[in-house]
């Protein structure tokens, strides 16, 4: 009798452990690879499993929406908020709140091209001179995106820029085709972000596009094009915050509060991506790193008094 008691309290807790298991979504750039890393690593401090979870920034939204991850702590404005504003509203997931951290992703160019196209990093300059970022050195121009959310083939229309989209699978693959640019002084157009570790290694800028405002992706009337939406850049000074599954808050009170605790500036999100891209640890090693040299930071995002979720 007792043995079979046991048993099936065995089997019970290893089912309720699986579906207690918090899941947090690993997406495809360092600083948030090294963020979830550390994340998981605090939950576990807090006596909670933890599982990371790889997802595309496409397929995060389902992944939450559904209950089948729960956490991402890195929601970057320029490439997110159109998925993310609407799904919040539609209390689909929910709004974990904002790092200190002032974000923008837009085109960007290492400095000495503009020696060769007069003009940047004013996008009018782009006209005259597409045609240097174009393979062959005539023809359309290449712009190198990311594989995240961006409107850049919208804007090259409404803008009538003569270039074309290349689109890269990960944030390596643009770091590698810019050192290969840069070694040999090549012109490059590229997507980038900051707060990121190439602005510590590669003199650059980003190219200013008209001024971005809501409007700009709603209204065709808009801006310079009245044809088409899109003809203005991404946000200057743009969020950065973090996003749950709508359920959180009833299953894991004290992850969720910790996990709106959490809260990492421009250095700090740098910082990140820099032990990995520049110091070369793995992700996982970067964030033990981080843990043992922010000791008074993480410190005071723990939740105390907290019993077990
Ligand atoms: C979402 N990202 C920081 C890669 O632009």
């Amino acid at each position: 009798m007792k043995r079979l008691t046991l048993l099936i309290l065995l089997i019970f807790s290893t089912l309720t452990t699986a579906e207690n298991t918090i899941r947090l979504i690993v997406n495809n750039w360092t600083s948030q690879v090294v963020l979830s890393h550390v994340t998981a690593k605090l939950l576990e401090r807090q006596g909670l499993d933890v599982e990371l979870t790889e997802s595309s920034v496409t397929d995060q939204w389902g992944a939450l929406s559904h209950g089948a991850a729960h956490f991402q702590m890195e929601v970057w404005e320029g490439t997110m908020s159109a998925k993310f504003n609407r799904l919040v509203k539609a209390k689909r997931i929910l709004d974990l709140g904002f790092h200190n951290a002032k974000t923008r992703e837009e085109w960007w160019y290492p400095s000495y091209v503009e020696a060769l196209c007069p003009g940047l990093p004013d996008w009018k300059a782009l006209k005259a001179c597409s045609s240097i970022f174009s393979k062959t050195g005539e023809g359309k121009g290449v712009y190198i995106a990311g594989p995240w959310e961006k409107p850049d083939e919208a804007r090259i229309r409404a803008l009538d820029l003569n270039f074309k989209v290349e689109v890269v699978s990960n944030g390596d693959d643009l770091w590698e085709k810019l050192k290969i640019a840069y070694s040999t002084k090549r012109p490059i157009v590229l997507f980038n972000w900051t707060p990121n570790w190439v602005e510590s290694r590669f003199d650059g800028k980003f190219i200013e596009f008209p001024n971005y405002e809501h409007e700009c992706e709603k209204n065709p009337k808009w801006g310079i094009n009245p044809n088409f939406i899109h003809d203005c850049g991404n946000p200057k000074g743009g969020w950065l915050k973090k996003a749950g599954w709508s359920g959180v808050d009833e299953m894991w009170p004290c992850a969720t509060r910790l996990i709106r605790n959490i809260n990492l500036n421009n250095q700090q999100i740098s910082n990140m991506s820099a032990l990995v891209d520049v110091d070369g640890l793995s992700h996982e090693a970067a964030a033990d790193k981080w843990i043992k040299n922010n000791t008074k930071t993480w410190q005071s995002w723990m939740v105390t008094n907290c019993n077990h979720d």
